[in-house]
């Protein structure tokens, strides 16, 4: 399960590993803890949610349903030590909107056995109940805001925006992910997005198993697994339509990051990777906190890059999720994306290069996109034809991707000229935990605190709810 030819190895199907095999090498590797001792690993999933201000609908309730049943056969198994939530929804007045959080944790109730049963606890007995009260029940699975109040002070109170140099948690998922890291324990932290409606625990299990496979071996060791697959969007107005989704990865990211291996030879090895943009992957504790995170949708190429920089294109894999249902944004959306990924890029390579790039780079690099782009057109053309034997209802257009095409260029092309500033968000990049460590030596302290946070926003979650008295 390794490569060798310096180029990220692509692991195929998820399919070629049974969910025994990954259950026991899960359970036969250890870990040193903070102390020294030799302890069995240990997997924390981390699920980013936002939704519009108008609420959570049914498809998407149904979808958070799915995922969390899924995943409590992960639990049942013991492959799965905790679950994170991390919320970013918030109401008409953009102050953070906590009832969606509630329904979460009923959500969790009604499919996770093992957080059924730690609620049920509290309710039977009082100490108990007083100890979650100041955060020290560990809920299997805990829900978080990330505009949390109690979340800021902390952060505040241990020194982490005298560091950052911002003061509060800033929108944005990569902001949420950043918060994730030492919200959580597992020695192997795993992401999925909230919205993939055909979730199914076997996607997990493949992405943790080749970090975990690969754990003892010093040599080329795997430390980051990122998904690919084909995505099949399903629109919030009209769910009965089905689109071949992941536009921006299609059309934006991918061609772009071929251009980018062929233009200025960085990156080498990346320029096969199949879907960059994907929410879905399992990375090593270690890797995950060396790095640092912007806080837009770049979040996912930048960590990708820096895992590069850090640890190499052998360190990286990639699985076959095969096909990715899931439910889509409107493309203007999509749009506001594709500036924070091509402004996030071209920020890096000018970094990359210690220079602007020069007006011939530019051209160059414009005409190497176009080739790339037409080129991968024409394979999503058969992709389609092959996927609608399967998928009777799948709309997918030729001209629709040349259009789109089009309005993508055009970004490149604003961004590449230094036009249309107004689109792109103010652009900041929380530093890595390593570094915050490093500036205030608390780490391990903060950790704790934040995790008693985490506890007791469940906990006062749980209670709005009425699942606690
Ligand atoms: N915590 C947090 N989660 C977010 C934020 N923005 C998006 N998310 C979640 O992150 C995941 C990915 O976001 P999407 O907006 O679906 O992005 P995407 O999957 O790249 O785009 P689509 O192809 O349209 O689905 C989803 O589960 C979102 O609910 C945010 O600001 N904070
Ligand atoms: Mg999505």
């Amino acid at each position: 399960m390794f490569s060798k030819e310096g180029k990220v190895l692509d692991l195929g199907s998820y399919r070629r590993f049974t969910f025994e095999e990954c259950i026991q090498e899960k359970f036969n590797t250890f870990v040193l803890d903070e102390g020294g001792l030799s302890s069995p690993l240990s997997i924390s999933l981390v699920i980013p949610t936002k939704f519009e201000p108008e609420g959570i609908l049914e498809i998407e309730e149904t979808t958070l349903h799915r995922i969390l049943a899924e995943c409590s056969e992960l639990v049942d198994a013991g492959y799965l030590d905790e679950i994170i939530i991390m919320g970013a929804t918030r109401d008409e007045n953009g102050e953070p909107d906590f009832t969606i959080l509630e329904k979460t944790v009923k959500i969790a109730y009604e499919e996770l056995g093992l957080f059924r049963e730690q609620v049920d606890l509290l309710n039977k007995y009082r100490s108990q109940k007083e100890r979650a009260k100041r955060g020290l029940i560990d809920f299997f699975l805990k829900v978080i805001h990330q505009f949390d109040p109690n979340i800021t002070k902390l952060l505040a109170k241990y020194g982490v925006f005298g560091v950052t140099g911002y003061f509060g948690v800033l929108p944005g998922k990569g902001s949420g992910l950043w918060l994730s890291v030492p919200l959580t324990r597992g020695d192997i932290l795993c992401f999925v997005d909230a919205d993939i409606m055909n979730f199914q625990k076997e996607f997990i299990t493949g992405l943790c198993h080749p970090i975990i496979y690969s754990w003892n071996i010093q040599e080329a060791a795997i430390k980051l697994v990122k998904a690919y697959y084909t995505r099949l969007t399903v629109t919030k107005t009209d769910p009965q339509k089905v689109f071949l989704g992941g536009r921006i990865c299609r059309l934006l990211a991918m061609p772009l990051l071929r251009s980018i291996v062929e233009t200025f030879k960085l990156y080498l090895g990346l320029e096969n990777m199949k879907y960059p943009l994907a929410g879905e992957f399992a990375v090593s504790r270690d890797t995950m906190e060396q790095l640092n995170f912007p806080n837009t949708y770049a979040i996912e190429t930048s960590l990708l890059f820096q895992t590069y920089d850090l640890i190499g294109p052998t360190s990286i894999a990639q699985l076959d999720l095969d096909i990715y249902r899931h439910i889509g944004q409107r493309f203007e959306r999509l749009e506001n994306m594709a500036y924070q990924i091509v402004d996030f890029v071209f920020r890096l390579i000018d970094e990359k290069l210690g220079r602007p790039l020069t007006r011939e780079e530019k051209e160059q690099l414009i005409v190497s996109y176009e080739e790339n782009v037409t080129r991968l057109i024409d394979d999503y053309e058969k992709t389609a034809s092959q996927i609608k034997e399967i998928e009777k209802n799948l709309l997918y257009s030729r001209e629709d991707d040349l259009e789109k095409k089009k309005r993508l260029q055009q970004v490149i092309f604003e961004v590449l000229e230094g036009k249309s500033k107004e689109k792109r968000p103010r652009y900041f990049s929380y530093p890595s935990w390593r570094r915050i460590n490093e500036r205030t030596r608390n780490y391990f302290v903060l950790k704790e605190m934040l995790r008693r946070r985490c506890n007791q926003s469940t906990w006062s979650r749980l209670k709005e709810c009425g699942l606690l008295s």
